[in-house]
């Protein structure tokens, strides 16, 4: 069965063979992978009859407080009838719903479907916003839509310059490493961005090396190079843009010395990477969750975009600027109305012709669609408050490991009145809800996600589940029906009613089938290549925006005097809550990377444990002493428990993404 791995946004091509044991092949036809796989998608099937698999639904015993195996019936009964109890004490919003950027395009479209129609509740958000919110955000703005990649990944081979701003795919979706060596061949120059040298920057023919949340800074100061070098494309930023006097006036204060007593990088380096860019026909700028995560986060990518666009270059080809979703569906998980302002077809809630629309195809009362809820922290924080929902419904995160502050996150859950987590195992969010679903996995069911570059793929179902489980649609819509509604389960009936209602919206996929994805290699949505012609703003221009340098939320200081930063590993996803329990993944965390200068300040030594303190929390953990790091940086995998009890909630005032990415930090021996 050809179908696609079952992690990051590449969504690898891949062949499952045999009925028993289940074998990872590569299916070298697919474009976007052509056969390769990293050791996470090689290893895919090993939650396959994994001993930790859940299989049965699980109820919190009133008595005993333990969970206990419970039917079906018995555990929606219970959900569907406590929901409308709450509902009837407290009104629609007393009930919440948690997406994840990991739902297959149906499910996400299912869960907010269910959310607006059977629960009426206006709380419904998810992952995503931890993820490329702020690139979302910008892109909306600059561009006026939001397609991670606005050309097909490959793309980028045939440019002149590479710019990988936060970025470390050489571990975070390994086969693109491939288009940095094809494009360094063919003598092009890869530049990275990053406070670590990570295998990435091992890549790199430019490696800057600045303190973490100071991206900004560094891109003003070329802009301010750039201007008084003339290399502004004049011609393109006339007739193409508009808003560059205003971003001339921001970036005349940031001269290079200036930008190096913020970032650490030195005005020489940037004074070399400025000419160079100046000199290129094509530039790439991508940015990934090392610029995005951040309280700036929204204006750390529109300052990249200004560069990009100052230059001239989106809508050229082989050039612009792009984000790097991450999640498997992180594009089609952010259109289709798990998100709280959001509608199916990437439209706005708020917008009267959008909710007339998706209420024809749901069949409901334009009037009767809840408005915008809160962002996915905002809502976790609300959480059993008195004027917060009393009710969290979870599928698709694991939240207590992966949402920052995780403390606070985990005591707002303990708050709630039910907490109910549909999973595959017991992530460590599963284990503190009053009910359990247990679903299936990929490989066990079928549906459509969209990857990195808005190319829709089916993941095609190979084997049966084990006996016991259902997908989120059965449960979705055995829910819907227990509040009155009837939703579909089938995936590619739910796909046919998606594409309706996304018909005539910023992402239409009205066009696009199974079969055709099957023939096609994926689909595009939209076209592959965006902004040729001109930019979706009304008029066709795309937009500088004008922003200030402001810094992380939390300054380092006496008390806290080192910066910490987070992140990814090869071997582990996400919250680890499916490799941390695949044996041939190494589980070697968590840990503390730290600059041998700060090991020897401080006493520390490799491998012995050292203790990180925020103003939120502590983490003992084992040293990693590596010459990789900034000296005034540490960091911290999240995949384990623990990074996130010290990370800080401070949120991006237009996206709502959390500052994953800096703050203060003391470490100790
Ligand atoms: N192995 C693996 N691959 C994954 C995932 C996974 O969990 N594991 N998750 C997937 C998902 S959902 C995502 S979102 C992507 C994320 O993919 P990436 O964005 O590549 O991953 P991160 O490790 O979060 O961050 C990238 C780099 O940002 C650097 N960084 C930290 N702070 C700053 C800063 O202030 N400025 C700059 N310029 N860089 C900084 C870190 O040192 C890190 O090397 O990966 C996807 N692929
Ligand atoms: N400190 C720090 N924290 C971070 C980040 C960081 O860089 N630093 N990155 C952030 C980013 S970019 C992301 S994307 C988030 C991700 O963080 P999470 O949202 O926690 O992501 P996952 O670990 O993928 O969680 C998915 C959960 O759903 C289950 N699951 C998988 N597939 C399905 C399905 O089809 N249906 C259902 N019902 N369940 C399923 C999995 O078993 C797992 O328990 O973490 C964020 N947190
Ligand atoms: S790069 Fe991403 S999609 Fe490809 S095999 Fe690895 S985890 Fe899977
Ligand atoms: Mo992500």
């Amino acid at each position: 069965m050809k179908t696609h791995c079952p992690y990051c946004s590449l969504q690898c091509g891949m062949v499952l063979e045999g009925r028993r044991t289940l074998e990872v092949q590569p299916w070298p036809e697919f474009p976007v992978n052509e056969g390769a796989l990293c050791r996470k998608g090689w290893t895919a099937t090993g939650l396959r009859g994994h001993r930790e698999r859940l299989t049965t639904p699980l109820v919190r015993d009133r008595t005993t407080g333990e969970l206990r195996a419970a039917g079906w019936d018995e555990a929606l009964d219970l959900v569907a009838g406590r929901l409308r109890d709450l509902r009837a004490s407290y009104g629609a919003d007393a009930v919440a719903v948690f997406g994840g950027g990991g739902l297959t395009n149906e499910k996400a479209y299912q869960l907010g479907k269910l959310a607006r129609v059977a629960l009426g509740t206006s709380q419904v958000d998810y992952n995503g916003r931890w993820c490329m919110s702020s690139a979302a955000s910008a892109a909306n703005r600059a561009f006026g839509i939001d397609r991670g990649l606005p050309f097909p990944l490959a793309d980028v081979e045939q440019t002149d310059v590479l710019v990988l701003v936060g970025s470390n795919l050489a571990e975070t979706m390994p086969p693109a490493a491939r288009h940095l060596d094809r494009l360094r061949a063919r003598g092009g120059h890869v530049v990275v961005i990053d406070p670590r040298r990570t295998p990435t920057a091992e890549r790199a023919d430019t490696f800057l090396q600045p303190v973490p949340g100071t991206d900004l800074a560094l891109a003003l100061g070329l802009l301010h190079l750039l201007d008084a070098a003339g290399a502004v494309a004049e011609e393109y930023v006339a007739a193409r843009t508009v808003g560059w006097a205003d971003v001339r006036r921001v970036v005349a204060t940031w001269w290079p010395e200036r930008v190096e007593r913020v970032t650490g990088v030195e005005a020489a380096q940037l004074r070399r990477l400025a000419a160079l860019l100046a000199a290129s026909e094509r530039v790439t700028i991508l940015t990934a969750r090392g610029a995005e995560q951040h309280a700036q986060g929204t204006d750390t990518v529109l300052a990249w975009i200004d560069v990009a666009l100052a230059l001239g270059m989106p809508g050229r080809p082989y050039a612009g600027y792009g984000c790097l979703t991450g999640q498997g569906n992180g594009q089609g998980g952010r259109e289709h109305g798990q998100k709280a302002d959001q509608l199916p077809g990437y439209r706005m809630i708020d917008d009267p012709a959008a909710r007339a629309h998706v209420a024809g195809v749901w069949g409901v009362d334009p009037s009767s669609l809840p408005g915008a809820g809160r962002s996915a922290y905002e809502l976790l924080d609300a959480l059993g408050t008195s004027s917060g929902p009393k009710a969290l419904l979870v599928f698709g995160s694991n939240i207590v490991v992966s949402a920052p502050n995780a403390s606070h996150v985990a005591s707002r859950l303990g708050d709630l009145d039910l907490l109910v987590v549909a999973d595959l195992v017991m992530s460590e969010t599963a284990a503190l809800a009053d009910v359990v679903l247990p679903i299936t996995q990929w490989a066990e069911e079928t549906g459509t996600m969209t990857n990195l570059e808005g190319r829709v793929i089916l993941r095609q179902q190979a084997v049966a589940p084990p006996s016991g489980v259902r997908s989120d649609l059965d449960v979705i819509a055995g829910l819907a029906a227990r509040l009155g509604h009837d939703f579909a389960t089938d995936p590619e009936e739910v796909f046919a009613e998606l594409g309706r209602a996304s018909a005539g919206g910023r992402a239409d996929y009205s066009e696009i089938t199974y079969a055709r994805i099957r023939d096609e290699h994926g689909v595009f949505w939209g076209s592959p290549r965006m902004f040729d012609g001109a930019f979706a703003h009304p008029d066709g221009r795309a937009r500088f925006v004008a922003v200030e340098h402001r810094g992380a939320a939390e300054p380092v200081d006496a008390a806290y005097p080192v910066h910490l930063t987070t992140g990814r590993v090869l071997a582990q996803y996400q919250s680890g809550a499916q490799t941390r329990r695949i044996g041939d993944l190494p589980d070697a965390g968590p840990y503390v990377e730290l600059h041998p200068i700060l090991a020897r300040r401080i006493g520390a030594a490799d491998g012995r444990p050292v203790v990180v303190r925020t103003r939120r929390g502590e983490l003992k953990a084992p040293a990693r002493v590596v010459d990789t790091i900034r000296p005034d940086t540490v960091f911290v995998p999240f995949h384990w428990v623990g990074a996130n009890r010290l990370t800080n909630d401070a949120l991006d005032p237009s996206s709502g993404m959390p500052e994953f990415k800096a703050c203060a930090c003391a470490v100790t021996a």
